[in-house]
């Protein structure tokens, strides 16, 4: 028999190493919150000492730990007693905020460093329930309580959480998390990406306090086909969420709408407006939305408008627009290393306002959630992406539930922000049988879950028939998406600039073409003519010409060029050009404008 079940139970293992977490919740903005930002202390941890004993055996696999596990926050006793690490005594790391650019010896750092805070906490109504929350950590997180095991979280770019209830104290609590970095092929991302791979808790943490029974998540958009009926859902998380009565209230609609939960918690329905003020790009109108249990209640800001594709179109509110774009990788303008507060956000993206975009592409993972806040207050359409990157392993079923979970916690988090527009599901894969069955799977999941939004991935182009003079797409995929995107290089990785003059299109789609990526890398204050490379002017001519061909491809309807800012890459090491950085920035790291950034300006002003 015991033969039968292990590997049985093994897989069960595996599994719930990927997902040994609750389900999220949603608009943490708005709900009952402590921050834990601020000062950890930290251990880093390259032979994982903490959490394997000699063996290699995992301590949170054992009944009894022993005090050697790093989680226990072990303490010497007496003066005989041997406890080989001591929180306390270390150094601290800010959190928010990545290891790599706050110690300069753990720049290059990929492995594990524990974190510890301490911390009391005493709750405002005796049954209410605690959760604590992560914005994001960077890739894996073991999350542990006063010694005991919460779970785990695989995936840097997304949130979190773990309910907290039993284990939590009055006093001295310490909550302690092993963060992980190290890049694996069977990841998602995989082992080889052109961004910097910051480890830490990147992101905010904060504890939440609940009700008993609580609203843990709703989605409440346009219904995309009928612009005056807004589609609602949600559920509740709760012992006795059966039967409970829900109320939807949008004030300045004059609409409160009534529901009763069914045993599962859920609750859905729709209300109809005549009224509706549409959020746009000039208008992003946001209406305020209350959501009420007899015991909970949660306010968002939420906008109404419809998006969709007809032919070559992308309709915003029925009108066909031109997504006059940027791509941005997350990293800060003023500070060092990953972007993740609010002045962070605004930052970046009032230098895309100056650019005079309309659209941004959130490159090449979930940023972090003030981006998207701030999108929709500013008027900013987005295009948030999937960290399924180059070159995937397409057949393994744990790669697979991973992009899934992580294009799913995004899509919770998001579904309520208006400036949301397109899911992507990777970027520049090489395609495959395999690939092809990964992505459509995960186009598919994406449409059920939120069946407003168009679904797009950044594909490659080719040569038609050999000749490299005619470009085309050859991809199954393309069948798939709503919006036809593509990355192209030609004047950089494809030819000299003068190529662009010589290009042809032949694409045989019905369908809206957004070039998701061209670019050529320039340092800022370089300057040369227009043929010498890494100068700004080869930069701002390349961006010339290449305007000028995108504009003969008959569905052209947007571009998000490559890229905002200069980002760090440890796959650009030319000395006095690259030093580290990727340099196909329209600004420096620092924000600082290279001449190309007043051609593309000038290009979507006339747009
Ligand atoms: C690409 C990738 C992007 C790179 C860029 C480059 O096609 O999508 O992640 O950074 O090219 O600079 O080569």
């Amino acid at each position: 028999m015991k033969s039968y079940f292990f590997p049985f139970l093994f897989l069960i293992g595996i599994t719930n190493f990927l997902f040994s977490q609750e389900k999220l919740i949603i608009n943490t903005y708005n709900r009952q919150q402590t921050s834990l930002n601020g000062y950890w202390k930290y251990i880093v941890d390259p032979y994982e000492n903490g959490f394997y004993n000699y063996r290699y055996e995992a301590f949170d696999k054992q009944e009894k730990p022993g005090r050697a596990a790093y989680f226990t926050n072990s303490k010497r006793k007496n003066k005989s007693d041997l406890i080989e690490y001591d929180f306390d005594k270390m150094d601290s790391l800010r959190v928010p905020g990545d290891w790599n650019t706050q110690k300069e010896k753990l720049f290059y750092y990929e492995g594990s460093t524990w974190y510890k805070k301490s911390f009391d906490y005493i709750k405002s109504e005796s049954k209410n329930r605690v959760f604590v929350y992560f914005e994001a950590a960077n890739y894996k997180a073991d999350v542990y309580l006063n010694g005991e095991k919460l779970g785990t979280h695989v995936g840097g770019f997304t949130p979190f959480n773990f309910e907290l209830t039993k284990l939590l104290k009055n006093e001295d609590n310490f909550l302690i998390v092993k963060i992980d970095n190290k890049r694996e092929k069977d990841a998602v991302p995989t082992l080889n990406t052109d961004w910097w791979n910051y480890g830490g808790i990147t992101r905010g943490v904060k504890l939440i306090e609940t009700p008993p029974n609580f609203i843990e998540d709703y989605f409440i958009q346009l219904n995309s086909e009928d612009n005056e009926e807004i589609n609602i859902s949600g559920n509740l998380n709760g012992v006795s969420k059966n039967k409970q009565k829900v109320s939807v209230d949008i004030p300045e609609l004059g609409i409160t709408k009534h529901f009763v939960t069914n045993k599962d918690g859920s609750f859905s329905g729709s209300i109809r407006s005549k009224n509706i003020k549409y959020w746009s790009i000039n208008t992003p109108y946001l209406y305020t939305v209350n959501i009420a249990t007899t015991k909970d209640a949660i306010t968002d800001q939420i906008g109404f408008r419809t998006i969709a594709t007809k032919g070559a179109d992308i309709l915003l509110n029925g009108e066909s627009i031109f997504l006059k774009g940027i791509s941005i990788h997350e990293e800060s303008l003023s500070s060092k290393g990953r972007a993740h507060s609010v002045n962070d956000a605004k930052e970046l993206l009032q230098t895309v306002k100056k650019l005079g975009c309309n659209y941004v592409r959130l490159a090449h993972y979930p940023h972090n959630e003030h981006m998207l806040r701030l999108a929709d207050q500013m008027g900013i359409l987005v295009w948030e992406e999937n960290p399924v990157y180059w070159t995937i392993s397409w057949e393994n079923q744990q790669t697979y539930k991973n992009a899934n979970n992580q294009l799913s916690e995004v899509i919770s988090r998001d579904k309520n922000r208006a400036s949301v527009i397109i899911w992507s599901m990777a970027n520049e894969t090489p395609t495959s049988a395999e690939r092809y069955v990964f992505l459509k799977k995960l186009a598919d999941f994406t449409r059920k879950k939120d069946p407003t939004r168009l679904i797009s991935a950044a594909l490659e182009q080719s040569n038609f028939e050999g000749n490299p003079l005619i470009k085309t797409i050859h991809d199954d995929f393309a069948n798939v998406v709503d919006i036809l995107s593509f990355n192209q290089y030609v004047g950089w990785y494809d030819g000299g600039i003068e190529k662009c003059k010589t290009i042809k299109w032949k694409i045989d789609y019905d369908k809206p073409v957004l070039i998701s990526e061209f670019g050529a890398g320039a340092k800022f204050g370089l300057h040369g003519d227009k043929e010498t490379r890494w100068t700004e002017e080869y930069q701002e001519y390349l961006y010339t010409e290449t305007l000028k061909m995108l504009d003969q491809i008959e569905q052209f309807r947007g571009a998000s060029p490559w890229i905002l800012a200069d980002f760090r890459s440890p796959r650009r090491v030319l000395p006095e050009i690259q030093d580290g950085w990727n340099r196909k920035g329209v600004v420096s790291e620092k924000g600082e404008k290279k001449k190309a950034f007043f051609v593309l300006k000038n290009y979507y002003n006339n747009k």
